[in-house]
């Protein structure tokens, strides 16, 4: 049965079109707008899973939702040997890493991302979130010293989760003191995979071109 992932534009289901096309497996792919007007998903996607979330994939008969556990059900499923941890050692901070990205990270990260956009996060929330957002990227700066992925030798699963909030972390400034997980980050925007992925699913954010 053919995996079926649905596309939410500029979003993080992008990262899922990048998962899919190292996996080198078959798969469909739905494009969804957001709503012009609040930037939220539509009918169209609250059709396909009751949260309206993308990234949305059906695969082996379930809809699934959630980032961190669609990657590490594909790779494990789908994945022929690809894009996991090399090594037993490797199994644990690979799955640290993987749930990292949406489970610690994510919320800080957006948050400061969309305040502005809603007047601001005040002083107790937004003292709270930025100090999240140091520790938080400061510990990702750190541990990529001397290192060119996030766990071994190799890009996995927890690479791909982690280069959405990178990215979205350096659009606001928030790597330029932190060269580790930039140019982490930059090692990952440069591989095929990341660019064949927005060449399919288009940018994470808009653009002037988009
Ligand atoms: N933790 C979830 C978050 C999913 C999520 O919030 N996705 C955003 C896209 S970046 C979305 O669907 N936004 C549209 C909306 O909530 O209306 C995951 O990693 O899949």
């Amino acid at each position: 049965m053919t995996i079926k992932l649905h596309h939410l534009r500029f979003s993080r289901s992008t990262r899922i079109i990048w998962l899919l096309e190292e996996l080198g497996i078959d798969y469909d792919i739905e494009m969804h707008d957001r709503n012009p007007e609040t930037n939220r998903s539509q009918d169209d996607l609250f059709a396909v899973h009751p949260l309206g979330k993308a990234p949305t994939v059906e695969v082996d008969g379930h809809v699934m939702v959630e980032s961190s556990a669609i990657i590490e059900y594909l790779i494990e499923t789908h994945g022929d040997g690809k894009l996991g941890p090399t090594t037993e050692a490797d199994r644990a901070p690979y799955l640290e890493w993987l749930h990292f990205a949406e489970g610690t990270m994510g919320m800080p990260i957006l948050l400061t991302l969309l305040g502005p956009r809603f007047g601001g996060l005040g002083d107790i929330l937004g003292g709270f979130v930025g100090g999240e957002v140091t520790k938080l990227l400061d510990y990702v700066d750190a541990h990529m010293e001397g290192r060119d992925f996030v766990v071994g030798d190799s890009l996995t699963g927890a690479d791909i989760n982690l280069e959405y909030l990178l990215e979205l972390s350096n659009m606001a400034g928030l790597l330029n003191e932190r060269p580790n997980a930039k140019a982490y980050l930059d090692r990952l925007m440069a591989t095929d995979g990341y660019k064949k992925a927005i060449e399919i699913g288009g940018p994470l954010v808009p653009t002037a071109a988009s």
